[in-house]
């Protein structure tokens, strides 16, 4: 498929021309999540997992105003350290087209981009949620909605305990999301296995996801799929070790005055000084456990679509 705002990689072009599994990459997490030089050492191990377990990675981002679908490595390496990169989620994705900005994209906007070219299956860190103290604040990341209406099956470690969890949960059953968490009957929160919620729906191989997802199609239910995988237990930070340290970089944001799409890279930016460093050895860790459960995703729903 080929749109006139959208640059495919030879690679991802290959592979979407003859039916071979893709998983999409998000890039906020290169410009906004994680720090230099950690951000681009990931982003290239991370592809190499992808590839590792059979499918191609397509890191998304845009550049001068293009949608990149596959980023090659001397783009890759000059968004980790670039400065003026907007964070794009829905509703900055065609200001920065029109503009001819520089971007990155949330897991809302890399959902839009990937279903755009093609590609069925997106594997991230952690999804943007419903905030604590929404009541005061509305603030509901916009990757929510997108899961609703976007069909593209998103892989994730869960969503991060300085998130509302419950009642993230309860808008995505609101929306009609299905929320799928691999292997465990407990949602899974980020940094640790478990949030201490239970999850919506259980599977347990990856060809029980793809059947999920097929019947999901065949019902023509239109929207998306959260698959929350839980990281392995050698890195997790229980949670509630993670609790106390959550509790005070709230503190710090509202004392700071933080609002609108500068609040998650805040607290992801606290939380790693807090922890010298821990939490960003566990988010490394889970992106490769999400990005090798996706690659096999992809690789069944080829297989059982043909
Ligand atoms: N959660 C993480 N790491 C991240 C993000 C979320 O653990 O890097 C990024 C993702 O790109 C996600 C975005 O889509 O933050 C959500 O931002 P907001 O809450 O402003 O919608
Ligand atoms: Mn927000």
């Amino acid at each position: 498929m080929s749109h006139p705002l959208i640059d495919l990689a030879p690679d991802v072009r290959a592979a979407l021309d003859t039916r071979a599994p893709v998983v999409a990459l998000e890039s906020t997490i290169i410009t906004h999540g994680m720090p230099y030089p950690q951000n681009v050492e990931t982003a290239r191990d991370v592809e190499a997992v992808v590839r590792d377990n059979g499918a191609v990675p397509a890191t998304i981002a845009v550049i001068d105003g293009r949608i990149r679908v596959g980023l090659p490595d001397d783009l890759l390496d000059w968004l980790g350290t670039a400065t003026d990169i907007l964070k794009l989620s829905r509703a900055d994705l065609p200001y920065a087209v029109a503009s001819r900005r520089h971007g990155s994209t949330t897991v809302a906007a890399t959902m839009i981009c990937a279903q755009l070219a093609g590609i069925r299956v997106f594997a991230t860190g952690g999804i943007g949620g419903v905030h604590r103290g929404v009541e005061a604040t509305l603030d509901i990341s916009a990757d929510l909605d997108e899961l609703a209406r976007t069909p593209v099956v998103v892989v994730c470690a869960g969503a991060k305990a300085i998130l509302d969890l419950p009642r993230t949960l309860e808008y995505l059953e609101t929306r009609g999301v299905p929320v799928v968490s691999y292997g465990t009957d407990r949602f899974p929160a980020f940094w640790s296995r478990d949030s201490g919620l239970p999850s919506p729906l259980r599977r347990d191989t990856p060809e029980d996801v793809a059947e999920l997802v097929r019947t999901k199609e065949a019902l023509s239910l239109g929207g998306g799929l959260l698959v929350a995988n839980p990281m392995p237990p050698a890195d997790e930070i229980p949670a509630a070790e993670i609790a106390g340290l959550i509790e005070a970089v709230l503190a710090q944001a509202t004392a700071a005055g933080i609002t609108g799409k500068a609040v998650t890279p805040f607290l992801l930016s606290r939380i790693l000084a807090l922890t010298g460093g821990r939490s960003l050895s566990t988010n490394i860790a889970l992106v490769k456990n999400n990005a090798a459960l996706a690659a096999h995703l992809a690789v069944a729903l080829q297989v059982s679509t043909g």
